[in-house]
């Protein structure tokens, strides 16, 4: 069965064999770089004993290739559409002695109906993912659940994956960070893509800044929401923003 079926059926799916050993390691070791320093969150969504890394997309260097990879590219494209830009985008270091995240679905920051499918997000395995170190927790099936329906605690299971594995979801599936039992640190990057006409979680725009986006590649600035959504939504002083940031000194 393909990506898509997977996905539509459960509400999402694991992918493998997407990276290889050379660059794994290298978005392993710049992501250490990264929470180099970084303290733990100071709340109790993010997690008191998680660390999380914002405002990535001027300082992505190896991890590029994770967001724009072109098999998660597809997936997303066929779910939510060619023009889509990213979420929420963040490394998550969930670090031991973290427990479980409160249960929710991504697109649950937006008042829609919950048929609609507004978001579709990937979390990279950049360690292993196990039981008992914090494992993505998943309740399948539950991208079609109505709204008033929230997961019991044995219906979320744990998406075991080794490190390079991404797993795919609806922005509708119920899921949430598991409890770290390990004494190891468990690392994630974590992207939304949302449909364009949403406001993203994450200002991409304002994190990045006008000197940042016209240093990143031309896909990677889409995807920071320089974009026109449709015809008339999107413009700079009535121009199309790719053409305002680039054609102006
Ligand atoms: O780290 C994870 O496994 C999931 C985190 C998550 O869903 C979130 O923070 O919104």
């Amino acid at each position: 069965m393909g990506h898509g079926e997977d996905l539509e059926r459960d509400g999402f799916v694991i992918l493998d064999g997407l990276l290889a050993a050379a660059e794994l390691a290298a978005a392993r070791e710049h992501a250490d770089g990264l929470l180099d320093g970084v303290g733990w969150s100071d709340n109790d969504f993010d997690g008191r004993r998680t660390r999380r890394v914002y405002s990535l997309l001027g300082r992505l260097g190896p991890l590029e290739p994770l967001l724009l990879h072109p098999v998660v590219r597809a997936i997303v494209t066929e779910r939510i559409g060619p023009v889509h830009q990213f979420g929420m985008l963040f490394l998550s270091a969930v670090d031991p002695g973290q427990g479980a995240q409160q249960p929710h679905f991504d697109a649950g920051v937006y008042p829609l109906p919950r048929k609609v499918e507004a978001e579709t997000n990937v979390i990279w395995a950049l360690d292993d993912f196990t039981a008992d170190n914090g494992a993505t927790l998943v309740a399948p099936g539950s991208h079609r659940w109505p709204a008033a329906r929230h997961p019991a605690a044995d219906e979320l299971v744990p998406v075991v994956m080794p490190a390079g594995h991404a797993l795919v979801y609806s922005g509708r599936l119920w899921h949430a960070a598991g409890h770290n039992r390990s004494r190891a640190t468990r690392r994630a990057l974590i992207c939304e893509h949302v449909l364009p006409w949403l406001r993203p979680a994450d200002n991409h725009i304002l994190a990045t800044g006008v000197e940042g986006l016209r240093t990143i590649g031309p896909q990677l600035r889409r995807l920071a929401g320089v974009a026109m959504a449709s015809e008339y939504l999107g413009l700079v002083a009535g121009r199309d923003p790719e053409l305002w940031l680039t054609e102006r000194p």
